[in-house]
């Protein structure tokens, strides 16, 4: 979350929200419902009013991410944030049916803001699941989203002229010379398994040189969940992804099963943190399939987290479940965690925090 906007979300979750505290908290559900990463709390409201009027889960879906998009939640969704190494903002997002297991994704899509809306094209006008880059953008405009856009914002800008008066660190570049400018890049030599000898990653450190690019500040996800009327389940996320990521970079919000994950049969997952890592692991089809093996969405939730603590002891991310009942929780590590829900039990959108 933007810092600057860390105080007045405070307020405003203390004035309009219930703000429960609990480690690894777990609801009693019911449904509709709806459930998002992060006190996104606009958001929600503009999916369950979606939901409530009796929209299926898919559109709901679109209605709530799309909602974050225009309002750019927390400069990491929709346009104008987390500028790359060329001070470019790219947008990836994915919609996943669980009803049907259809999946639409857009992923690095430059000049179309409207991420989630261009993921239901895909899903709903092709054959495929993914589409890519500028050809993502090209499909978009052509069935008939805006653009192109200039998706940068003097926000974004500003970040980005920073970070190159200061070399251009940190940055996402490891094994490379030179390592304290902005490049030209190139392999550095005697990497060591030309040698014969063990090379354990980034000479500088992995642990330092991601908790400096990866954090609160810089790495929130929309990653929503709704529960139809008819129990149907889908689920939706929208992220401009890292800040300062290398141009091409796709994060872990359009693979499916990582930032998110749907089966009516089931329940859903909703994901949030440092994708390059977190898509290693495919938390979110982890928290179903063990939904599905009979955990509970609290259980399940905390040990997709810990399967990828115990490899990446440095990483943070968070996921939240929710089972076809409507019983939602999450899990979180290295940071503390937020979600946002709204089911027929409430009077306006609850957050949740979950303390690593
Ligand atoms: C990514 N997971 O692109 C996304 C970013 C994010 O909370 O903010 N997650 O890595």
């Amino acid at each position: 979350m933007a810092p600057t906007n860390l105080a007045v979300g405070f307020v405003f979750l203390l004035t309009f929200s219930s703000l429960v505290i609990g480690q690894g908290v777990e609801d009693s559900g019911k449904y509709p419902i709806v459930v998002s990463t992060w006190p996104f709390v606009e958001a929600v409201r503009a999916a369950w009013e979606a939901v409530d009027k009796g929209f299926d889960a898919v559109d709901a879906v679109v209605e709530g991410c799309s909602a974050c998009e225009e309002l750019r939640c927390d400069g990491t969704v929709g346009p104008g944030g987390s500028p790359d190494e060329n001070g470019e903002t790219t947008i990836d997002a994915l919609l996943m049916n669980g009803a049907t297991m259809e999946v639409g994704a857009v992923a690095a899509m430059r000049y179309v803001k409207d991420g989630i809306k261009a993921a239901r094209l895909v899903m709903q006008h092709t054959k495929h699941t993914m589409l890519v880059g500028d050809r993502a953008s090209a499909f978009a405009i052509s069935m008939g989203l805006p653009g192109p856009t200039n998706l940068s914002s003097s926000e974004s800008m500003e970040k980005w002229k920073k970070w190159k008066e200061n070399h251009c660190q940190p940055n996402f570049r490891k094994n490379v010379v030179p390592v304290d400018s902005c490049g030209p890049f190139k392999p550095k030599d005697n990497m060591g398994h030309n040698m014969g000898i063990c090379s354990i990653g980034n000479s500088m450190g992995i642990a330092d040189s991601r908790t400096s690019l990866v954090g609160p500040h810089n790495h929130d996800t929309i990653s929503m969940a709704v529960i139809d009327k008819m129990g149907h389940v889908a689920v939706g996320t929208s992220t401009n992804g890292a800040t300062f990521k290398i141009p091409g970079r796709v994060g872990d919000g359009p693979i499916v099963g990582s930032s998110a994950y749907a089966d009516d049969e089931v329940g859903a997952c909703g994901a949030t943190g440092d994708g390059d890592i977190m898509m290693r692991f495919l938390p979110c089809y982890q928290v179903v399939e063990s939904m599905r093996q009979g955990m509970e969405p609290k259980l399940a939730a905390k040990d997709a987290i810990s399967r990828i603590a115990k490899k990446f002891p440095d990483f943070m991310g968070a996921v939240v479940a929710i089972n076809k009942k409507g019983e939602h929780a999450g899990a979180c590590y290295g940071w503390t965690f937020q979600y946002s829900v709204r089911n027929p039990d409430m009077d306006d959108v609850k957050v949740f925090t979950v303390l690593p």
